[in-house]
């Protein structure tokens, strides 16, 4: 375990604001010195009394030789309004990494301990301000790469998915309350437990479960974006189309087949999700052999894929390769018939017509791609980003799939009971309710310092 045990009461502090140069840097101090600490650094608080929340201009003055740090702005937090729930104080100064060093260094020469990666949202959980979900959106929306998953995460941030949660496990509690209570009374007639009751909620909390399951997938999609592989023949377009489609010069084309070998990687933002189309090599039997490195590669991607886009030359018969290509990628394959320009008259129902060379059907693409989106986000927020939650509500689902069947089965409620806790145990694991060092761990290790 990388934090200090609990009762730690060391006063941390670290820049919070990315090290590098900017207009601001920003400097969080938090733990019950903070005040003390900054009052021998900022002569204002000295004149004025520091109040909670309310910032104040003056110089930074070195408690070693009197010089004067930086000019910044100090803001208090105090009573325990605060991220961490501590007494905490941020310092706005230049953002120089060389100001914020010399603005960290006072601060540690006067008694404040370098923060640990994660630990300021750490004590924030330990101080009953977030819990666990709401820790790990912190870093989800820090590195949310698209305006859709950013707002999935602040929504998770605000507490939508906790409360969601803390519904269920009040459902969970009140089943296993009368299950509990009739465990004394053994002998009695199974009916004297509230089966309908009982069976109501438990199938509440199934469908709820499997829908935080199921939006996992839609998560995954938000933080990670879709990705799009391109594929199809030699020559028929592919890498044009790369390039029309991000509208720059990005993959090299020629009109010598097999001129891409590698994969070549493009992005798009469209709906606020990130695109990744994936430009590959010409699919043939090739004697050279780094082409049939490539070719191979192409294959592999497209299985990874959540989208192929699969092109045609509209101008050639099809071959019965690409057939089974398209049939080996039912499915997840849009058909793209290239090179309209050259056609003079259009009228396959098979697949879009488009044009790299004119931009013909590239809105079309695009249109389709959004549809994709909507269909997988279908407008949802309820989603879990988080494969440890997810995890964890795999699991509530399944024991509490198997505690429905035991009720049905009108076994006995302790043995109901057992099945039951092990679900509740782990929506309490999720939330942060029930913790060890392994699961702190795994939720701060991805932070850096000063979050
Ligand atoms: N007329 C016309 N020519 C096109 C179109 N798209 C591509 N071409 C031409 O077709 C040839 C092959 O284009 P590429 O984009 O390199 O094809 P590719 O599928 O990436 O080929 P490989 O990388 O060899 O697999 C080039 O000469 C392009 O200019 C189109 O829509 N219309
Ligand atoms: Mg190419």
């Amino acid at each position: 375990m990388h934090f200090a045990p609990d009762g730690d009461t060391d006063t941390i502090c670290a820049v919070s604001t990315a090290m590098g140069y900017g207009g601001i840097g920003v400097l969080r101090l938090s733990g019950a010195q903070s005040l003390s600490i900054i009052r021998k650094v900022f002569p204002k608080f000295e004149k004025e009394k520091a109040e909670s929340h309310r910032a104040v201009f003056g110089a930074l003055i070195s408690s070693k030789d009197k010089t004067t740090l930086d000019e910044v702005i100090v803001t208090p937090f105090l009573g325990g309004k605060s991220y961490t729930g501590e007494e905490s104080v941020e310092i706005s100064c230049h953002g120089s990494p060389v100001v914020q060093r010399r603005i960290q260094d006072e601060l540690i020469s006067l008694g404040a301990r370098l923060a640990l990666p994660g630990e300021f949202t750490y004590r924030a959980f330990v101080n009953g301000k977030i819990d666990l979900i709401q820790a790990e959106a912190v870093l989800s929306l820090i590195e949310s790469e698209s305006a859709r998953s950013a707002d999935v995460s602040l929504k998770q941030l605000r507490g939508g998915l906790s409360k969601e949660l803390s519904l269920l496990k009040d459902d969970l509690i009140w089943v296993l309350a009368n299950l509990e209570a009739s465990i004394d009374f053994e002998h009695e007639d199974i009916d004297v437990l509230q089966y309908e009751g009982i069976s109501l909620r438990l199938k509440r909390v199934q469908e709820k479960l499997s829908h935080f399951v199921d939006s996992f997938h839609e998560g995954k999609m938000l933080s990670s974006g879709l990705q799009v592989v391109i594929l199809g023949l030699p020559n028929v377009g592919k890498s044009s189309l790369l390039n029309a489609l991000l509208d720059e010069d990005r993959a090299i084309v020629t009109d010598i087949p097999g001129t891409t070998r590698d994969a070549v990687i493009g992005n798009l933002i469209l709906n606020g999700v990130r695109i990744e189309f994936v430009d590959t090599a010409g699919i043939r039997e090739s004697v050279d052999e780094v082409e049939q490195i490539g070719v191979e590669k192409s294959i592999s991607v497209a299985e990874g894929a959540d989208l192929v886009l699969y092109v045609l030359d509209s101008t050639k018969e099809r071959s019965d390769e690409e057939d089974q290509l398209m049939e080996r990628f039912s499915g997840k394959v849009k058909i793209l018939l290239n090179k309209s320009d050259l056609l003079s008259s259009k009228h396959s129902t098979f697949g879009i017509h488009v044009s790299a060379k004119t931009g013909e059907g590239i809105e079309s693409i695009k249109a389709l791609l959004r549809e994709e989106i909507e269909r997988r986000t279908s407008g949802n927020s309820d989603v879990v980003i988080q494969s440890r939650q997810a995890e964890l509500f795999e699991i509530a689902k399944l024991k509490v799939e198997k505690t429905k069947s035991l009720v049905g089965e009108k076994q006995s409620p302790d043995l109901i009971a057992l099945e039951l806790r092990e679900g509740l145990d782990a929506l309490l694991e999720s939330s942060g309710e029930r913790f060890d060092d392994q699961v702190m761990d795994r939720v701060f290790s991805e932070f850096c310092i000063g979050k």
